[in-house]
Protein backbone atom coordinates (compact mmCIF):
# COMPACT_ATOMS: atom_id res chain seq x y z
CA UNK A 1 0.00 0.00 0.00
CA UNK A 2 1.26 3.93 -1.14
CA UNK A 3 0.17 6.57 0.57
CA UNK A 4 -0.53 9.70 -1.72
CA UNK A 5 -0.87 13.00 -0.12
CA UNK A 6 -3.27 15.14 -1.76
CA UNK A 7 -5.81 18.23 -0.97
CA UNK A 8 -9.56 19.03 -1.68
CA UNK A 9 -10.66 19.55 -5.36
CA UNK A 10 -13.79 22.35 -4.96
CA UNK A 11 -16.58 21.01 -6.31
CA UNK A 12 -17.20 17.18 -5.70
CA UNK A 13 -20.33 17.41 -5.43
CA UNK A 14 -22.80 14.50 -6.21
CA UNK A 15 -26.23 16.13 -8.24
CA UNK A 16 -28.93 13.76 -8.93
CA UNK A 17 -27.56 11.05 -9.32
CA UNK A 18 -23.37 10.95 -8.27
CA UNK A 19 -20.87 12.78 -9.86
CA UNK A 20 -20.86 14.10 -12.99
CA UNK A 21 -18.60 15.82 -15.04
CA UNK A 22 -16.10 15.95 -18.57
CA UNK A 23 -14.51 13.35 -19.15
CA UNK A 24 -11.32 15.50 -18.99
CA UNK A 25 -12.08 16.19 -15.34
CA UNK A 26 -11.88 12.97 -14.20
CA UNK A 27 -8.31 12.16 -15.88
CA UNK A 28 -7.18 14.96 -13.79
CA UNK A 29 -4.04 13.47 -11.37
CA UNK A 30 -6.23 12.82 -7.85
CA UNK A 31 -9.63 13.91 -9.24
CA UNK A 32 -11.00 9.75 -9.26
CA UNK A 33 -8.41 8.75 -6.54
CA UNK A 34 -9.93 11.84 -4.48
CA UNK A 35 -13.62 10.87 -5.00
CA UNK A 36 -13.09 7.34 -4.47
CA UNK A 37 -11.16 7.85 -1.14
CA UNK A 38 -14.02 10.26 -0.24
CA UNK A 39 -16.60 7.36 -1.34
CA UNK A 40 -14.76 4.67 0.97
CA UNK A 41 -14.45 7.36 3.86
CA UNK A 42 -17.93 8.01 3.82
CA UNK A 43 -18.62 4.36 3.88
CA UNK A 44 -16.39 3.14 6.77
CA UNK A 45 -13.34 2.10 4.58
CA UNK A 46 -12.90 -0.66 2.57
CA UNK A 47 -11.28 -3.20 5.24
CA UNK A 48 -13.30 -6.71 5.02
CA UNK A 49 -15.66 -5.43 2.09
CA UNK A 50 -17.07 -6.84 -1.22
CA UNK A 51 -17.73 -4.49 -3.87
CA UNK A 52 -19.57 -5.11 -7.22
CA UNK A 53 -17.77 -2.86 -9.83
CA UNK A 54 -18.78 -2.16 -13.68
CA UNK A 55 -19.69 0.68 -16.01
CA UNK A 56 -21.15 1.72 -19.06
CA UNK A 57 -18.57 1.06 -21.23
CA UNK A 58 -17.68 4.80 -22.22
CA UNK A 59 -14.52 6.34 -22.42
CA UNK A 60 -12.02 6.14 -19.26
CA UNK A 61 -14.18 2.90 -18.07
CA UNK A 62 -11.79 0.43 -17.86
CA UNK A 63 -9.02 2.98 -16.62
CA UNK A 64 -11.17 4.01 -13.93
CA UNK A 65 -11.96 0.78 -13.13
CA UNK A 66 -8.65 -0.15 -12.58
CA UNK A 67 -7.91 2.57 -10.23
CA UNK A 68 -11.04 1.44 -7.53
CA UNK A 69 -9.72 -1.88 -7.72
CA UNK A 70 -6.15 -1.15 -6.78
CA UNK A 71 -7.45 1.58 -4.34
CA UNK A 72 -10.24 -0.65 -2.62
CA UNK A 73 -7.52 -3.58 -2.41
CA UNK A 74 -4.84 -1.08 -0.65
CA UNK A 75 -7.26 -0.59 1.62
CA UNK A 76 -8.03 -4.57 2.87
CA UNK A 77 -11.08 -4.98 0.28
CA UNK A 78 -11.94 -8.42 0.67
CA UNK A 79 -12.79 -9.37 -2.76
CA UNK A 80 -14.65 -7.83 -5.75
CA UNK A 81 -17.14 -8.79 -8.77
CA UNK A 82 -16.62 -7.27 -12.09
CA UNK A 83 -18.37 -7.10 -14.97
CA UNK A 84 -16.34 -8.92 -18.12
CA UNK A 85 -14.62 -5.72 -19.94
CA UNK A 86 -15.56 -3.61 -17.34
CA UNK A 87 -19.35 -3.79 -18.28
CA UNK A 88 -22.29 -3.40 -16.18
CA UNK A 89 -25.64 -2.15 -16.67
CA UNK A 90 -26.87 0.00 -13.93
CA UNK A 91 -29.77 -2.12 -12.76
CA UNK A 92 -27.16 -5.56 -13.40
CA UNK A 93 -24.98 -3.90 -10.96
CA UNK A 94 -27.52 -3.35 -8.60
CA UNK A 95 -28.92 -7.23 -8.97
CA UNK A 96 -25.42 -8.36 -8.47
CA UNK A 97 -24.78 -6.33 -5.27
CA UNK A 98 -28.07 -7.70 -4.03
CA UNK A 99 -27.58 -11.36 -5.44
CA UNK A 100 -24.74 -11.36 -3.77
CA UNK A 101 -25.21 -9.45 -0.41
CA UNK A 102 -22.22 -7.17 -0.96
CA UNK A 103 -21.60 -3.68 0.78
CA UNK A 104 -22.43 -2.10 -2.15
CA UNK A 105 -20.72 -1.16 -5.93
CA UNK A 106 -18.83 1.67 -7.64
CA UNK A 107 -20.75 2.01 -10.93
CA UNK A 108 -19.45 4.29 -13.71
CA UNK A 109 -21.95 6.28 -15.74
CA UNK A 110 -22.79 9.46 -16.83
CA UNK A 111 -26.14 7.58 -17.88
CA UNK A 112 -27.80 8.99 -20.63
CA UNK A 113 -25.04 12.11 -20.92
CA UNK A 114 -22.94 11.68 -23.96
CA UNK A 115 -19.44 9.69 -24.15
CA UNK A 116 -15.81 10.42 -25.32
CA UNK A 117 -12.68 12.10 -23.97
CA UNK A 118 -14.76 15.53 -24.71
CA UNK A 119 -18.13 14.69 -22.96
CA UNK A 120 -19.03 13.50 -19.90
CA UNK A 121 -18.12 10.35 -17.32
CA UNK A 122 -19.53 10.08 -13.86
CA UNK A 123 -19.02 7.34 -10.81
CA UNK A 124 -21.99 6.79 -8.25
CA UNK A 125 -21.79 4.13 -5.24
CA UNK A 126 -24.49 2.39 -4.71
CA UNK A 127 -25.31 0.87 -1.54
CA UNK A 128 -25.80 -2.83 -0.01
CA UNK A 129 -29.64 -2.66 -0.84
CA UNK A 130 -28.30 -2.19 -4.58
CA UNK A 131 -29.45 1.44 -4.40
CA UNK A 132 -28.29 4.63 -5.34
CA UNK A 133 -26.18 6.09 -2.12
CA UNK A 134 -28.70 7.88 -0.09
CA UNK A 135 -29.19 11.62 0.84
CA UNK A 136 -27.19 11.26 4.15
CA UNK A 137 -24.13 8.89 2.76
CA UNK A 138 -24.01 11.73 -0.58
CA UNK A 139 -23.77 14.41 1.80
CA UNK A 140 -20.87 12.42 3.78
CA UNK A 141 -18.97 11.70 0.32
CA UNK A 142 -18.93 15.53 0.19
CA UNK A 143 -18.19 16.24 3.34
CA UNK A 144 -15.08 14.00 2.88
CA UNK A 145 -13.80 15.46 -0.14
CA UNK A 146 -13.31 19.09 1.19
CA UNK A 147 -11.59 17.61 4.09
CA UNK A 148 -9.30 14.88 2.03
CA UNK A 149 -5.61 15.28 2.87
CA UNK A 150 -4.65 11.84 1.39
CA UNK A 151 -5.53 8.49 -0.83
CA UNK A 152 -3.95 5.14 -0.29
CA UNK A 153 -3.35 2.74 -3.33
CA UNK A 154 -1.14 0.45 -4.88
CA UNK A 155 1.19 0.06 -7.84
CA UNK A 156 0.45 -3.14 -9.38
CA UNK A 157 0.14 -3.68 -13.82
CA UNK A 158 -3.91 -3.67 -14.46
CA UNK A 159 -6.29 -6.33 -13.95
CA UNK A 160 -6.87 -8.46 -17.25
CA UNK A 161 -11.20 -7.63 -16.95
CA UNK A 162 -11.60 -9.39 -20.39
CA UNK A 163 -10.76 -13.19 -18.79
CA UNK A 164 -14.48 -14.56 -16.80
CA UNK A 165 -13.12 -16.68 -13.90
CA UNK A 166 -10.97 -15.99 -10.26
CA UNK A 167 -8.27 -13.59 -10.27
CA UNK A 168 -6.39 -11.44 -7.31
CA UNK A 169 -4.80 -8.22 -6.57
CA UNK A 170 -2.75 -7.87 -3.42
CA UNK A 171 -4.87 -9.82 -1.13
CA UNK A 172 -8.48 -9.14 -2.82
CA UNK A 173 -9.92 -11.86 -4.97
CA UNK A 174 -11.44 -10.77 -8.29
CA UNK A 175 -14.16 -12.55 -9.95
CA UNK A 176 -14.76 -11.97 -13.52
CA UNK A 177 -18.52 -12.20 -14.57
CA UNK A 178 -20.93 -12.66 -17.28
CA UNK A 179 -22.36 -9.44 -17.19
CA UNK A 180 -25.99 -10.61 -18.58
CA UNK A 181 -26.26 -14.34 -17.58
CA UNK A 182 -28.19 -13.07 -13.24
CA UNK A 183 -29.29 -10.66 -14.81
CA UNK A 184 -31.30 -12.29 -17.82
CA UNK A 185 -32.27 -15.12 -15.02
CA UNK A 186 -33.86 -12.69 -12.68
CA UNK A 187 -35.89 -11.79 -16.11
CA UNK A 188 -37.13 -14.87 -16.65
CA UNK A 189 -38.40 -15.33 -13.07
CA UNK A 190 -40.28 -12.08 -13.35
CA UNK A 191 -41.98 -12.21 -16.79
CA UNK A 192 -43.99 -14.94 -18.85
CA UNK A 193 -40.54 -15.68 -21.04
CA UNK A 194 -43.04 -18.45 -23.08
CA UNK A 195 -46.06 -16.09 -23.59
CA UNK A 196 -43.45 -13.44 -25.30
CA UNK A 197 -41.94 -16.07 -27.38
CA UNK A 198 -45.08 -17.52 -28.38
CA UNK A 199 -46.23 -13.16 -30.10
CA UNK A 200 -42.92 -13.56 -31.61
CA UNK A 201 -43.12 -17.24 -33.04
CA UNK A 202 -46.56 -15.97 -34.02
CA UNK A 203 -44.73 -12.81 -36.00
CA UNK A 204 -45.21 -10.15 -33.82
CA UNK A 205 -42.44 -7.62 -35.11
CA UNK A 206 -40.44 -5.60 -32.57
CA UNK A 207 -37.37 -2.80 -32.93
CA UNK A 208 -35.07 -1.96 -30.09
CA UNK A 209 -32.37 0.75 -30.50
CA UNK A 210 -29.84 -0.32 -27.88
CA UNK A 211 -28.01 3.22 -28.71
CA UNK A 212 -24.40 2.14 -29.13
CA UNK A 213 -24.79 1.35 -25.65
CA UNK A 214 -24.80 -1.13 -22.62
CA UNK A 215 -28.48 -2.53 -23.35
CA UNK A 216 -26.87 -4.27 -26.23
CA UNK A 217 -25.52 -7.38 -24.95
CA UNK A 218 -27.94 -7.54 -22.48
CA UNK A 219 -31.11 -7.59 -25.41
CA UNK A 220 -29.68 -9.48 -27.36
CA UNK A 221 -28.48 -12.45 -25.42
CA UNK A 222 -32.66 -11.85 -24.11
CA UNK A 223 -34.92 -11.32 -26.52
CA UNK A 224 -33.01 -12.40 -29.61
CA UNK A 225 -31.45 -15.49 -28.42
CA UNK A 226 -33.65 -16.55 -25.99
CA UNK A 227 -37.59 -14.98 -26.85
CA UNK A 228 -37.00 -16.09 -30.44
CA UNK A 229 -37.06 -12.45 -32.04
CA UNK A 230 -35.87 -12.18 -35.21
CA UNK A 231 -31.75 -11.29 -35.50
CA UNK A 232 -31.37 -7.56 -36.05
CA UNK A 233 -34.62 -6.61 -33.63
CA UNK A 234 -31.62 -5.53 -31.62
CA UNK A 235 -30.32 -2.60 -34.15
CA UNK A 236 -26.96 -0.29 -32.34
CA UNK A 237 -26.64 -3.41 -30.04
CA UNK A 238 -22.47 -3.18 -29.83
CA UNK A 239 -21.54 -0.85 -26.99
CA UNK A 240 -18.82 1.54 -27.82
CA UNK A 241 -16.76 4.18 -26.02
CA UNK A 242 -18.12 7.42 -27.71
CA UNK A 243 -21.97 5.81 -28.17
CA UNK A 244 -21.10 6.05 -31.87
CA UNK A 245 -20.96 10.09 -31.22
CA UNK A 246 -24.67 9.93 -30.46
CA UNK A 247 -26.71 11.17 -27.28
CA UNK A 248 -27.79 7.72 -25.79
CA UNK A 249 -31.17 9.36 -24.00
CA UNK A 250 -33.92 7.26 -25.39
CA UNK A 251 -36.66 9.86 -26.32
CA UNK A 252 -38.03 11.17 -29.48
CA UNK A 253 -35.54 13.39 -30.12
CA UNK A 254 -32.44 10.87 -29.11
CA UNK A 255 -33.83 7.66 -30.76
CA UNK A 256 -34.89 10.11 -33.40
CA UNK A 257 -34.42 6.96 -36.38
CA UNK A 258 -36.37 4.72 -34.16
CA UNK A 259 -39.14 7.02 -33.93
CA UNK A 260 -39.38 7.58 -37.73
CA UNK A 261 -39.31 3.58 -38.05
CA UNK A 262 -42.07 3.38 -35.27
CA UNK A 263 -44.43 6.44 -37.10
CA UNK A 264 -44.13 4.70 -40.94
CA UNK A 265 -46.68 2.75 -42.43
CA UNK A 266 -44.81 -0.75 -42.34
CA UNK A 267 -43.77 0.39 -38.73
CA UNK A 268 -42.73 -2.67 -36.58
CA UNK A 269 -45.44 -3.55 -33.78
CA UNK A 270 -43.36 -2.46 -31.24
CA UNK A 271 -40.43 -0.06 -30.64
CA UNK A 272 -38.13 0.78 -27.75
CA UNK A 273 -34.80 2.01 -26.71
CA UNK A 274 -32.53 2.03 -23.45
CA UNK A 275 -29.77 4.65 -22.65
CA UNK A 276 -26.31 4.62 -21.96
CA UNK A 277 -26.18 2.53 -18.64
CA UNK A 278 -29.21 0.54 -19.49
CA UNK A 279 -31.81 2.16 -16.73
CA UNK A 280 -34.21 4.41 -18.55
CA UNK A 281 -36.35 3.44 -21.50
CA UNK A 282 -38.71 4.06 -24.47
CA UNK A 283 -42.09 2.54 -25.43
CA UNK A 284 -43.72 3.09 -28.68
CA UNK A 285 -46.00 1.22 -30.34
CA UNK A 286 -46.44 1.54 -34.05
CA UNK A 287 -47.90 5.74 -34.70
CA UNK A 288 -48.18 5.55 -30.96
CA UNK A 289 -45.30 7.23 -28.37
CA UNK A 290 -45.94 6.54 -24.79
CA UNK A 291 -44.61 9.17 -22.32
CA UNK A 292 -43.00 7.78 -19.64
CA UNK A 293 -45.54 8.72 -17.29
CA UNK A 294 -48.36 7.12 -19.10
CA UNK A 295 -45.80 4.24 -19.47
CA UNK A 296 -46.09 4.04 -15.54
CA UNK A 297 -49.87 3.95 -15.39
CA UNK A 298 -50.07 1.56 -17.59
CA UNK A 299 -47.62 -0.65 -15.95
CA UNK A 300 -49.49 0.03 -12.48
CA UNK A 301 -52.80 -1.08 -13.74
CA UNK A 302 -51.66 -4.22 -15.44
CA UNK A 303 -48.44 -5.55 -13.72
CA UNK A 304 -50.47 -8.12 -12.30
CA UNK A 305 -50.49 -10.15 -15.85
CA UNK A 306 -46.72 -10.53 -15.42
CA UNK A 307 -45.88 -13.49 -13.37
CA UNK A 308 -43.65 -12.07 -10.76
CA UNK A 309 -46.37 -9.46 -10.13
CA UNK A 310 -49.22 -11.50 -9.95
CA UNK A 311 -50.28 -10.62 -6.63
CA UNK A 312 -50.78 -7.60 -7.48
CA UNK A 313 -48.98 -4.43 -6.34
CA UNK A 314 -48.32 -3.13 -2.54
CA UNK A 315 -47.88 0.81 -3.66
CA UNK A 316 -46.36 2.53 -6.65
CA UNK A 317 -44.55 5.96 -6.13
CA UNK A 318 -43.14 8.62 -8.81
CA UNK A 319 -41.03 11.26 -8.63
CA UNK A 320 -42.85 15.11 -8.22
CA UNK A 321 -42.33 16.63 -11.77
CA UNK A 322 -44.08 12.86 -13.04
CA UNK A 323 -47.41 13.30 -14.27
CA UNK A 324 -50.38 12.40 -12.02
CA UNK A 325 -51.41 9.89 -14.41
CA UNK A 326 -50.37 6.95 -12.18
CA UNK A 327 -52.20 8.55 -9.12
CA UNK A 328 -55.36 7.63 -10.62
CA UNK A 329 -54.64 4.00 -11.61
CA UNK A 330 -53.26 3.78 -7.72
CA UNK A 331 -56.61 5.73 -6.39
CA UNK A 332 -58.76 3.32 -8.29
CA UNK A 333 -57.22 -0.04 -7.32
CA UNK A 334 -56.69 0.59 -4.32
CA UNK A 335 -52.83 0.56 -3.69
CA UNK A 336 -50.74 3.29 -1.73
CA UNK A 337 -49.22 6.30 -3.80
CA UNK A 338 -46.38 8.42 -3.21
CA UNK A 339 -44.92 11.49 -4.52
CA UNK A 340 -40.80 11.50 -4.03
CA UNK A 341 -37.87 14.06 -5.20
CA UNK A 342 -36.22 13.80 -8.43
CA UNK A 343 -33.94 10.85 -8.56
CA UNK A 344 -34.10 7.22 -7.69
CA UNK A 345 -32.22 7.47 -4.03
CA UNK A 346 -35.93 8.79 -3.21
CA UNK A 347 -37.39 5.48 -4.15
CA UNK A 348 -35.23 3.21 -2.03
CA UNK A 349 -36.92 3.40 1.75
CA UNK A 350 -40.34 2.75 -0.18
CA UNK A 351 -38.99 -0.27 -1.33
CA UNK A 352 -37.32 -1.51 1.14
CA UNK A 353 -40.32 -1.58 3.54
CA UNK A 354 -42.37 -2.74 0.86
CA UNK A 355 -44.48 0.18 0.53
CA UNK A 356 -44.43 -0.13 -2.90
CA UNK A 357 -43.09 -2.60 -5.65
CA UNK A 358 -43.54 0.03 -8.74
CA UNK A 359 -41.49 3.26 -9.02
CA UNK A 360 -41.10 5.89 -12.68
CA UNK A 361 -40.04 8.86 -13.35
CA UNK A 362 -40.88 11.33 -15.66
CA UNK A 363 -37.57 11.16 -17.14
CA UNK A 364 -37.92 7.86 -18.70
CA UNK A 365 -37.28 5.57 -15.90
CA UNK A 366 -39.22 2.67 -14.45
CA UNK A 367 -38.69 0.05 -12.24
CA UNK A 368 -39.72 -2.03 -9.71
CA UNK A 369 -38.67 -4.07 -6.25
CA UNK A 370 -36.28 -6.30 -7.86
CA UNK A 371 -33.77 -4.58 -7.97
CA UNK A 372 -32.80 -0.67 -6.49
CA UNK A 373 -32.52 0.94 -9.30
CA UNK A 374 -34.54 1.74 -12.61
CA UNK A 375 -34.44 -0.63 -14.98
CA UNK A 376 -34.81 0.05 -18.95
CA UNK A 377 -34.98 -3.73 -20.25
CA UNK A 378 -37.50 -4.72 -17.24
CA UNK A 379 -39.98 -2.05 -18.60
CA UNK A 380 -39.65 -3.06 -22.29
CA UNK A 381 -40.42 -6.97 -21.02
CA UNK A 382 -43.35 -5.93 -18.89
CA UNK A 383 -44.34 -4.14 -22.26
CA UNK A 384 -43.98 -7.51 -24.04
CA UNK A 385 -45.68 -9.23 -21.15
CA UNK A 386 -48.70 -6.75 -21.19
CA UNK A 387 -48.82 -7.32 -24.69
CA UNK A 388 -48.97 -11.03 -24.82
CA UNK A 389 -51.37 -11.41 -22.66
CA UNK A 390 -54.31 -9.48 -23.16
CA UNK A 391 -53.56 -9.79 -27.50
CA UNK A 392 -53.75 -5.87 -28.04
CA UNK A 393 -51.71 -3.02 -29.54
CA UNK A 394 -49.49 0.00 -27.76
CA UNK A 395 -51.95 2.29 -29.24
CA UNK A 396 -55.74 0.10 -28.01
CA UNK A 397 -53.87 0.01 -24.89
CA UNK A 398 -53.35 3.85 -24.45
CA UNK A 399 -57.22 4.17 -25.79
CA UNK A 400 -58.46 1.98 -23.36
CA UNK A 401 -56.47 3.56 -20.51
CA UNK A 402 -57.32 6.75 -21.52
CA UNK A 403 -61.11 6.50 -21.78
CA UNK A 404 -60.69 4.27 -18.35
CA UNK A 405 -58.79 6.87 -15.97
CA UNK A 406 -58.49 9.81 -17.96
CA UNK A 407 -55.28 11.52 -20.07
CA UNK A 408 -52.82 13.38 -18.34
CA UNK A 409 -51.60 15.41 -21.32
CA UNK A 410 -47.94 15.86 -20.41
CA UNK A 411 -44.33 17.48 -22.09
CA UNK A 412 -41.02 18.66 -20.36
CA UNK A 413 -39.58 21.68 -21.92
CA UNK A 414 -35.96 22.32 -21.35
CA UNK A 415 -33.59 25.03 -21.91
CA UNK A 416 -30.09 23.82 -22.26
CA UNK A 417 -26.44 24.98 -21.38
CA UNK A 418 -28.39 28.44 -19.70
CA UNK A 419 -26.04 31.10 -17.93
CA UNK A 420 -25.74 29.63 -13.88
CA UNK A 421 -26.86 32.63 -12.95
CA UNK A 422 -29.55 33.47 -14.79
CA UNK A 423 -30.88 30.33 -14.43
CA UNK A 424 -30.79 30.76 -10.51
CA UNK A 425 -32.06 34.09 -10.46
CA UNK A 426 -34.93 32.80 -12.41
CA UNK A 427 -35.90 30.11 -9.80
CA UNK A 428 -35.12 33.01 -7.35
CA UNK A 429 -37.30 35.40 -8.54
CA UNK A 430 -40.28 32.64 -9.36
CA UNK A 431 -40.09 31.26 -5.45
CA UNK A 432 -40.07 34.75 -3.82
CA UNK A 433 -43.42 35.37 -5.88
CA UNK A 434 -45.49 31.93 -4.91
CA UNK A 435 -47.03 33.74 -2.36
CA UNK A 436 -48.92 36.06 -4.83
CA UNK A 437 -49.45 33.44 -7.45
CA UNK A 438 -52.39 31.80 -6.14
CA UNK A 439 -56.39 33.45 -7.31
CA UNK A 440 -54.17 34.60 -10.47
CA UNK A 441 -55.56 34.32 -13.75
CA UNK A 442 -52.88 33.64 -16.34
CA UNK A 443 -52.91 32.75 -20.05
CA UNK A 444 -57.01 32.15 -19.38
CA UNK A 445 -55.94 29.28 -16.54
CA UNK A 446 -56.31 30.36 -12.65
CA UNK A 447 -53.61 29.47 -10.14
CA UNK A 448 -55.13 27.13 -7.17
CA UNK A 449 -51.38 26.90 -5.44
CA UNK A 450 -48.14 27.53 -5.53
CA UNK A 451 -44.93 25.89 -3.18
CA UNK A 452 -41.85 24.65 -3.84
CA UNK A 453 -41.59 20.83 -2.84
CA UNK A 454 -40.11 19.55 -0.03
CA UNK A 455 -40.43 16.12 1.34
CA UNK A 456 -40.57 13.84 4.42
CA UNK A 457 -39.58 10.87 3.76
CA UNK A 458 -42.38 8.25 5.57
CA UNK A 459 -39.71 5.61 6.24
CA UNK A 460 -36.93 6.92 7.73
CA UNK A 461 -38.42 10.65 8.75
CA UNK A 462 -35.18 12.60 6.91
CA UNK A 463 -36.38 15.99 5.35
CA UNK A 464 -35.40 17.36 1.61
CA UNK A 465 -36.07 20.89 0.39
CA UNK A 466 -35.78 22.89 -2.54
CA UNK A 467 -37.10 20.02 -4.81
CA UNK A 468 -38.81 22.01 -7.52
CA UNK A 469 -41.42 24.88 -7.59
CA UNK A 470 -44.92 23.85 -8.37
CA UNK A 471 -47.50 25.84 -9.79
CA UNK A 472 -51.23 24.08 -9.90
CA UNK A 473 -54.56 25.31 -11.91
CA UNK A 474 -57.85 24.70 -11.70
CA UNK A 475 -58.85 21.64 -13.23
CA UNK A 476 -55.92 19.16 -13.07
CA UNK A 477 -53.35 21.48 -14.69
CA UNK A 478 -49.58 21.98 -13.28
CA UNK A 479 -46.51 23.91 -14.23
CA UNK A 480 -43.03 22.61 -12.46
CA UNK A 481 -39.94 24.25 -12.86
CA UNK A 482 -36.68 23.28 -11.43
CA UNK A 483 -32.76 23.09 -12.84
CA UNK A 484 -30.99 19.66 -13.46
CA UNK A 485 -29.09 18.12 -11.39
CA UNK A 486 -27.23 16.06 -14.39
CA UNK A 487 -26.01 17.99 -16.43
CA UNK A 488 -22.01 19.06 -17.19
CA UNK A 489 -22.45 22.36 -18.86
CA UNK A 490 -24.14 25.57 -17.27
CA UNK A 491 -27.89 25.13 -16.04
CA UNK A 492 -30.70 23.26 -17.68
CA UNK A 493 -33.86 24.75 -16.46
CA UNK A 494 -36.60 21.56 -16.61
CA UNK A 495 -40.25 23.00 -17.52
CA UNK A 496 -42.90 20.13 -16.77
CA UNK A 497 -46.34 20.93 -18.32
CA UNK A 498 -49.52 18.93 -17.39
CA UNK A 499 -53.02 19.14 -18.34
CA UNK A 500 -56.34 16.78 -17.26
CA UNK A 501 -58.39 15.73 -19.98
CA UNK A 502 -61.69 14.08 -18.99
CA UNK A 503 -63.61 14.58 -22.26
CA UNK A 504 -63.60 11.09 -23.86
CA UNK A 505 -63.78 13.02 -27.48
CA UNK A 506 -60.79 15.35 -26.48
CA UNK A 507 -58.25 12.25 -25.33
CA UNK A 508 -56.46 11.91 -29.26
CA UNK A 509 -54.93 15.89 -29.47
CA UNK A 510 -51.57 16.53 -30.10
CA UNK A 511 -49.86 17.00 -26.53
CA UNK A 512 -48.16 20.18 -27.64
CA UNK A 513 -51.35 21.40 -28.53
CA UNK A 514 -53.64 20.27 -25.93
CA UNK A 515 -51.05 22.04 -23.28
CA UNK A 516 -50.64 25.38 -25.43
CA UNK A 517 -52.80 27.76 -22.71
CA UNK A 518 -50.25 25.39 -19.94
CA UNK A 519 -46.79 26.46 -22.11
CA UNK A 520 -48.32 30.13 -22.32
CA UNK A 521 -48.88 30.36 -18.46
CA UNK A 522 -45.28 28.41 -17.62
CA UNK A 523 -43.52 31.58 -19.84
CA UNK A 524 -45.28 34.19 -18.10
CA UNK A 525 -44.98 33.28 -14.78
CA UNK A 526 -41.35 32.53 -15.10
CA UNK A 527 -40.31 34.94 -17.86
CA UNK A 528 -38.18 31.66 -19.42
CA UNK A 529 -37.87 33.59 -23.21
CA UNK A 530 -37.12 36.96 -21.62
CA UNK A 531 -34.50 35.97 -19.02
CA UNK A 532 -33.29 33.59 -21.23
CA UNK A 533 -33.40 35.13 -24.56
CA UNK A 534 -34.89 31.77 -26.17
CA UNK A 535 -37.72 31.72 -27.74
CA UNK A 536 -38.22 27.87 -27.25
CA UNK A 537 -36.74 25.12 -25.68
CA UNK A 538 -33.99 22.97 -26.94
CA UNK A 539 -35.54 19.71 -26.43
CA UNK A 540 -39.02 18.64 -25.89
CA UNK A 541 -39.78 15.46 -24.91
C1 LIG B 1 -31.00 10.52 -13.07
C2 LIG B 1 -31.71 10.04 -11.86
C3 LIG B 1 -33.19 10.10 -12.08
C4 LIG B 1 -33.61 11.49 -12.49
C5 LIG B 1 -32.82 11.90 -13.71
C6 LIG B 1 -33.07 13.34 -14.15
O1 LIG B 1 -31.24 9.64 -14.11
O2 LIG B 1 -31.32 8.73 -11.54
O3 LIG B 1 -33.81 9.71 -10.90
O4 LIG B 1 -34.96 11.54 -12.78
O5 LIG B 1 -31.45 11.80 -13.44
O6 LIG B 1 -32.46 14.19 -13.28
P1 LIG B 1 -32.31 15.73 -13.58
O7 LIG B 1 -33.68 16.22 -13.95
O8 LIG B 1 -31.81 16.27 -12.29
O9 LIG B 1 -31.36 15.89 -14.73
P2 LIG B 1 -30.04 8.98 -14.90
O10 LIG B 1 -30.68 8.08 -15.90
O11 LIG B 1 -29.32 10.15 -15.50
O12 LIG B 1 -29.22 8.29 -13.86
Amino acid sequence: MITIETAPIAGQKAGTSGLRRKTRDFMEPRFLENYIQSILNAIGGAKGKTFVIGGDGRYFNADAIQTILRMAAAQGADAAIVGQNGLLSTPAASHLIRLNKTDGGFILSASHNPGGIDEDFGLKFNMPNGGPATEAVTNEIFAQTQNLTSYQTMESPAVDLATRGQTSLGDMAITIVDPVADYAALMQDLFDFDAIRSLFEGGFRMAFDAMHAITGPYATTILEDTLAAPKGTVRNGIPLPDFGGGHPDPNPIWAKELMQTMMADDAPDFGAASDGDGDRNMIVGRGAYVTPSDSLAVIAAHAHRAPGYAKGLAGVARSMPTSAAVDRVAAAKGMGCFETPTGWKFFGTLLDAGKVNLCGEESAGTGSDHVREKDGLWAVLMWLNIIASTGQSVADLMTDHWQTYGRNYYSRHDYEAVDSAIANTLMDDLRAKLPTLPGQTVAGLTVSGADEFAYDDPVDGSHTSGQGIRVMFDAGARVVLRLSGTGTQGATIRVYLERLEEDPGKLHQDAETALADVINAANQIAEIADRTGRAAPDVKT
